[in-house]
């Protein structure tokens, strides 16, 4: 269970003993800025500060991560694997930074999607609008930092195709999103081209349910699962870089390929 980052309980340095190598590793990959401190571990772990384990899975992961999809980073033409629709998990694996039951819907009636920055035509959409735009379908490994992943299945109109239709700048630096549970995130425009880079509105061919970001959530086939904002509520094409929720914590912004 997710327990709340406790500022008050000081966790001994002394357990990142145990994972020196992995980070050192991460650092001089650029993933982690030196000195990261043990509190953003902790609460990015959700596990009690004590349990060196955690560490060591999330730590794993976002290695595996890199080893996985390093590839792709170098060319926007090269995919990530896919998987066989056999493999997608149903239902998928929850996680936000709070837990399943606190998840506050968005009512499909009022929900727009809000539209600044670099775009010319800003006029919000609609579900409806959104529902009319080409569909792309990936099956994917999603990799939480957490140190657990599964193959999902989801579909959406490409990034690129819906930034070209609202006749953004494609050569800013940034897309940042906006999202219903205050989860600010942002991706370098290159991964905004990518195929792989979805506004997804399914998962396993239905309508994304509520707690998996209805109606409108990034699915990024070369990102930990952090950038991938669910309940996204406003898009914005920008040359200012915004850190989201994690990176103000300490986690490195890039977190992929
Ligand atoms: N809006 C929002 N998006 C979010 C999060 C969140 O807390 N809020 N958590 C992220 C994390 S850490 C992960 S691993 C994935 C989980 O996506 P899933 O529940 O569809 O598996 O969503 C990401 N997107
Ligand atoms: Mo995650």
């Amino acid at each position: 269970m997710r327990s709340p980052f406790r500022p008050d309980r000081v966790p001994d340095p002394a357990i990142l003993d145990d994972h020196r190598p992995a980070l050192r590793a991460l650092e001089r990959r650029g993933f982690l800025r030196g000195g990261l401190s043990l509190g953003a571990l902790t609460m990015l772990t959700g596990c009690d500060v004590s349990d060196s384990s955690s560490i060591g899975q999330a730590l794993k992961a976002v290695n595996v991560l890199n080893d996985r999809v390093q590839e792709v980073l170098f060319s926007s033409t090269k995919l990530a694997p896919e998987y066989p629709e056999s493999r997608v998990l149903k239902p998928p694996r929850f996680n936000a930074y709070y837990e399943i039951e606190d998840v506050k819907p968005l009512d499909r009636a009022t929900w727009r999607l809000e539209l600044a920055g670099l775009i010319q035509d800003k006029r919000p959409w609609t579900v409806e609008q959104i529902a009319t735009l080409p569909e792309r379908e990936m099956t994917i490994r999603h990799i939480c930092v957490e140190g657990w992943d599964y193959i999902g299945q989801w579909s959406g109109v490409p990034l690129r195709t819906f930034l070209e239709r609202v006749g953004a700048d494609l050569t800013a630096k940034y897309v940042v999103f906006k999202t219903g549970d205050d989860y600010p995130s942002s991706i370098d425009m290159p991964t905004a081209l990518h195929p792989q880079t979805l506004l997804a509105t399914k998962y396993a061919k239905e309508i994304l349910p509520d707690p998996f970001g209805f109606p409108l959530r990034l699915r990024t086939s070369t990102k930990l699962g952090f950038k991938n904002p669910k309940w996204i509520t406003a898009i914005e094409v920008t040359n200012t870089w915004v850190p989201g929720y994690w990176e103000k914590l300490g986690f490195n912004w890039f977190s992929g390929l």
